[in-house]
């Protein structure tokens, strides 16, 4: 069975190293591993992806052919791809005797959360294999807590349109980290208390709420850490996503 692991979270989380970096150190394990890029408007990589979308269909390109600003040319992009899915999907299908399939995605989330033409794809590619989604949170927005509990509600939002298992990865790990963070991701009333005490003006009553909902949804996981950088985390990593995929579905 297929692993099709895809990458997900804001603009500049990590997701495009991690993809590079967790692959080398996947085939370092003797693993099969590809990585291929969805994102129509990637501009750089550190690595040479064995798929790129780009060349079937180029966020760029389509700003000129048909007039488009840079987010018109995405959300059009997305819904090319959906529709001649097949045509590039065959590409990565050729690649058939792969234990993963890494998915570097576009760096706008809200494309894969809002866009119907984005949630079929990543559904088709379901068909084929085992999906599983890698939820990155940067370190250094889990510092604060009221903005740890925007990302945690974001990253259920994410689950929950994906409808695939997920797990919830701190990324850029090399970065200094809160001494609590464990507490904060594992205990709702604890991340709530902190709300109270560290969050200020408007936004912390609406964040008090944000915890409880989460209290109804918590991530039932283990704290797991990546660093590119250091290329550190990696086993964790991949411990957790197989456990994502085992029937047992314990992630403690
Ligand atoms: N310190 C540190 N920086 C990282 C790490 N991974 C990525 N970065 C940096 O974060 C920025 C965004 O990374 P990228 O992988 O392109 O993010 P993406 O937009 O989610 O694909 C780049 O400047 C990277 O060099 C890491 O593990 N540690
Ligand atoms: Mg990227």
């Amino acid at each position: 069975m297929i692993f099709n692991v895809f990458f997900l979270g804001n603009a500049g989380c990590g997701k495009t190293r991690l993809a590079y970096a967790f692959n080398k150190w996947l085939r370092g394990r003797r693993f099969k591993s590809i990585v291929c890029n969805l994102d129509p408007a990637a501009e750089y990589f550190p690595y040479v992806p064995e798929f790129d979308i780009k060349r079937y269909v180029d966020a760029r390109k389509l700003m000129v052919e048909e007039g488009l600003g840079p987010n018109g040319a995405i959300l059009s992009s997305v819904d090319r791809m959906h529709k001649i899915f097949r045509v590039w999907f065959n590409d990565i299908l050729n690649y058939n005797d792969v234990d993963f399939r890494i998915f570097d995605t576009p760096g706008q989330l809200e494309i894969l959360l809002y866009r119907d033409s984005a949630i079929s794809i990543i559904s088709k590619i379901g068909e084929s294999g085992r999906n599983v989604g890698v939820f990155l949170v940067e370190s250094k927005l889990v510092r604060e807590p009221v903005s740890l509990t925007v990302l945690l509600m974001q990253a259920n939002i994410t689950k929950v349109r994906l409808d695939m298992p997920t797990v919830l990865v701190i990324s850029k790990s090399d970065l200094k980290l809160r001494s609590d963070l464990e507490m904060l991701l594992s205990d709702t009333e604890y991340l709530e208390n902190r709300v109270i005490e560290e969050g200020v003006g408007g936004q912390k009553s609406a964040a008090i709420l944000l915890c409880r909902a989460l209290a109804q949804m918590p991530w039932r996981q283990r704290l797991v850490k990546v660093s590119s950088l250091k290329k550190s985390g990696f086993k964790s990593l991949y411990e957790i996503i197989n456990e994502a995929l085992c029937v047992c579905g314990d992630l403690t």
